[in-house]
């Protein structure tokens, strides 16, 4: 076996990335490991899943753990996903909660805060995000509203989407990151397998798509992920898009197959791309009555 000599300096830890829908927790994960791990829209309710995301250098290894939105829930869906975002925080060394500089430190985040903070004393980092759009930020008054509930690391200013201070970000997660192991290898990046993948940049371009409450009521699940039988060099990738109602599956499909056809063709052009080969991109639409409010399909789909 191998051994890997470890300073006794290295500092590691997991790091849970909160906040509200839409404030850019997943566009910074991606940011800081330089590569798409999870799928970004400009609608929130993206993420479903918690993912993991590490980032590794000679000195530190930095686990992330980007989280679904923290919002007031209005279906069994929704309970579910801010259930698994609070879960993130069990076992966190260190919270990175996010808000949106647009949209200011609310009442809502410190509702979030005050939740975490009433059973847990983990250091917390602020970012404030999306400066490029609001610089306009009074850092101090949110620090003071903070520090009314908990002592507060660092509020940084940030730019998910350009990378603005997310080095001075770094530098703060640094700061008081425990000493410890590296908890995966080097090179392991995340936890999202080839197939979820597939399924997440189906329904990234599915969200994209479509209006109103078809996104939030939309599921994909992947059920042929092999090599063609007939063309070992074409990749066969199968996937059901699951719907709540029958019109919906209307919508999904589009005028004469439009959009379907749209979908399709913006995934298998992303897909091709991160695995590196053709695919033969297969999309049916299936109606599950109200799915997002049965425990059973939730489970079934893997937002559990
Ligand atoms: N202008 C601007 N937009 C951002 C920034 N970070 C994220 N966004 C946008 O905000 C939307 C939501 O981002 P996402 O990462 O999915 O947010 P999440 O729901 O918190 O994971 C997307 O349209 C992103 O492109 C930023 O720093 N600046
Ligand atoms: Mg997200």
């Amino acid at each position: 076996m191998l051994t890997e000599l470890i300073p006794d300096d290295f500092k590691s830890g997991f790091i849970a990335i909160l906040g509200r829908p839409n404030v850019g927790k997943s566009t910074l994960l991606n940011k800081l490991l330089g590569e798409k791990v999870a799928i970004i829209t400009p609608k929130p309710q993206t993420t479903r899943n918690r993912i993991l995301g590490v980032l590794d250098k000679e000195n530190f290894q930095i686990v992330f753990i980007d989280t679904p939105g923290i919002h007031k829930p209005i279906h069994r869906l929704g309970e579910i996903l801010v259930k698994s975002a609070y879960s993130a925080t069990r076992d966190s060394d260190i919270n990175l909660f996010l808000i949106d500089s647009a949209n200011g430190f609310n009442s809502e985040d410190i509702e979030i805060i005050r939740k975490i903070y009433s059973k847990s004393n983990t250091p917390l980092i602020l970012a404030v995000n999306k400066i490029d759009i609001n610089s306009d930020i009074d850092i101090d008054e949110i620090e003071r509203k903070i520090r009314t509930i908990t002592d507060i690391g660092a509020i940084v200013p940030i730019s998910a989407l350009n990378g603005t201070n997310l080095d001075l970000l770094l530098g703060e997660i640094i700061k008081i990151l425990p000493n410890g192991p590296r908890y995966y290898d080097k090179d392991f990046l995340t936890d999202v397998g080839n197939a979820q993948t597939a399924a997440e940049i189906i329904r990234e371009k599915l969200i994209i798509a479509l209006h109103q409450e078809v996104p939030y009521q939309s599921a994909v699940i992947v059920e042929t992920f092999e090599p063609k039988k007939d063309n070992p060099k074409i990749f066969h990738i199968q996937a059901n898009i699951i719907v709540a109602r029958s019109g919906q599956k209307a919508l999904v499909i589009g005028t004469k197959g439009k959009r379907i056809k749209q979908i399709g063709t913006s995934a298998r052009i992303e897909l091709e791309k991160i695995f590196d080969k053709k695919i033969f991109l297969e999309l049916w639409v299936k109606i599950r009555p109200d799915w997002f409010k049965k425990d059973k399909f939730i489970k079934e789909y893997g937002y559990y």
